[in-house]
C-alpha cells in the first residue's frame, strides 16, 4: 500500500471506533476497512498536490468520499437493489450482518463522511473554514437527489428497457461519475485551488470518470474475443445498455482516445509537469488497464 493509502486507511480506522450496539460499527468498519481500490481517495489527494498544499490536507476529503462510496455499496448490494452476496472479496454487508443493520450501516457512514470532513478539516486548522463548506456542499450536492442516489434511480427504473445514449450518459455521470469528481474538486478545494484550478480539475475528472465506464464496457466484450480468438464479443446481458451496444465497439475505442485526450488537456493548463504526474497517470491507468 501507498503511503497516502496507508494514511487514509488508519485515518478511516481511527474514525470508526467500535462503540454500542457494536454490531453496527463493526458492521460500518467491515466494509470501510476492507480495502477496494481506493481511486477516490487517490483523485482527492493528488488534486489537492496538484493546487499545492501537502497530501495531509486532503486526508479528511479522502475518507469522506470513501465512507459515502462505502456506503453506496453497501446499499447497492441489498436484496432490494442489485442483491449481490460479494463485494470486495468477501460477504456482502448485508450476508455477513443482515439486512437492516446493513441497512443503517451505510445510513450511518453517509452521516459520519460529512461530520469526519468538518471536523477533519476543522482539526488540520491549514484548510480554511469557507473552504471546509465548499467541499461539505459539493460532496453533499453529489451524493444526493442531483447525484449518485439519482443516477441509481434512473438505472433500476431503465432495467429491461431500451436506453438511449443520452441516458446512459446520464446514469454513469451521476452514479460513478459525480463522487469521483466531487473527490477531486474538494481535494482541489481544500488544497487551496483557484477558481479555474478547481474548474479544470473537475473537467477532468468527469473526462476520467466516463473514460472508466466506457473502457469496463469495452473490456467487457475484447477480453472475451481474445479468450474466443474472434472478434464478437460474449453477449452482454440482456437488460443492460453499454457504449459498444448503443455506439459499436470501434466507435466506443474512438471515445475513450477522446475522453483520455480531453483529461490530458486539462492537465496541460498546469505549469508544475511533475505535480500533475500522479493525474496523469490515473487517466493513462484507466485507458490501458486490461482488466
Ligand atoms: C450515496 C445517498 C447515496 C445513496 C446510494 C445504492 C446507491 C445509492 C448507489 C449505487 C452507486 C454505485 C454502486 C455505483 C457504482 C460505482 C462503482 C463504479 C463502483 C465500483 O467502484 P470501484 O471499482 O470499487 O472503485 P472499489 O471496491 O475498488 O472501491
Amino acid at each position: 500500500m501507498s503511503a497516502n493509502g496507508k494514511a487514509v486507511h488508519e485515518a478511516q480506522d481511527r474514525a470508526l471506533p467500535v462503540c454500542q450496539p457494536e454490531r453496527l460499527s463493526e458492521s460500518m468498519r467491515y466494509s470501510v476497512l476492507a480495502g477496494g481500490k481506493r481511486v477516490r481517495p487517490v483523485l482527492a489527494i493528488a488534486a489537492c498536490e496538484l493546487v499545492g498544499r501537502s497530501a495531509a490536507a486532503a486526508t479528511p476529503v479522502a475518507c469522506a468520499v470513501e465512507m459515502v462510496h462505502t456506503m453506496s455499496l453497501i446499499h447497492d448490494d441489498m436484496p432490494c437493489m442489485d442483491d449481490d452476496t460479494l463485494r470486495r472479496g468477501r460477504q456482502a454487508n448485508h450476508v455477513a450482518f443482515g439486512e437492516y443493520t446493513a441497512l443503517l450501516s451505510g445510513d450511518a457512514l453517509l452521516a459520519l463522511a460529512f461530520e469526519h470532513l468538518a471536523r477533519g478539516c476543522a482539526d488540520l486548522r491549514v484548510v480554511p473554514a469557507e473552504r471546509a463548506l465548499r467541499a461539505v456542499a459539493k460532496l453533499g450536492n453529489a451524493a444526493g437527489a442531483g447525484g449518485v442516489a439519482a443516477g441509481q434511480v434512473a438505472d433500476k427504473a431503465s432495467e429491461g428497457k431500451p436506453v438511449s445514449l443520452a441516458m446512459l450518459e446520464f446514469i454513469h455521470l451521476h452514479k460513478t461519475s459525480r463522487l469521483n469528481s466531487a473527490a477531486a474538486v474538494c481535494g482541489a478545494i481544500v488544497g487551496g485551488g483557484t477558481d479555474g484550478q478547481i474548474e479544470s480539475v473537475l473537467r477532468y475528472a468527469r473526462s476520467v470518470g466516463l473514460l472508466f465506464q466506457v473502457v469496463d464496457d469495452v473490456l467487457d466484450v475484447t477480453r472475451t474475443s481474445e479468450q474466443l480468438g474472434k472478434t464478437a464479443g460474449k453477449d452482454q446481458a440482456a437488460d443492460k445498455a453499454t457504449y459498444p451496444k448503443l455506439l459499436g465497439v470501434e466507435q466506443a475505442q474512438a471515445y475513450m482516445t477522446e475522453l483520455l485526450a480531453m483529461a490530458e488537456a486539462e492537465l496541460q493548463g498546469f505549469d508544475d509537469a511533475e505535480r500533475a504526474a500522479p493525474l496523469q497517470h490515473l487517466a493513462r491507468f484507466i485507458a490501458y488497464r486490461q482488466n
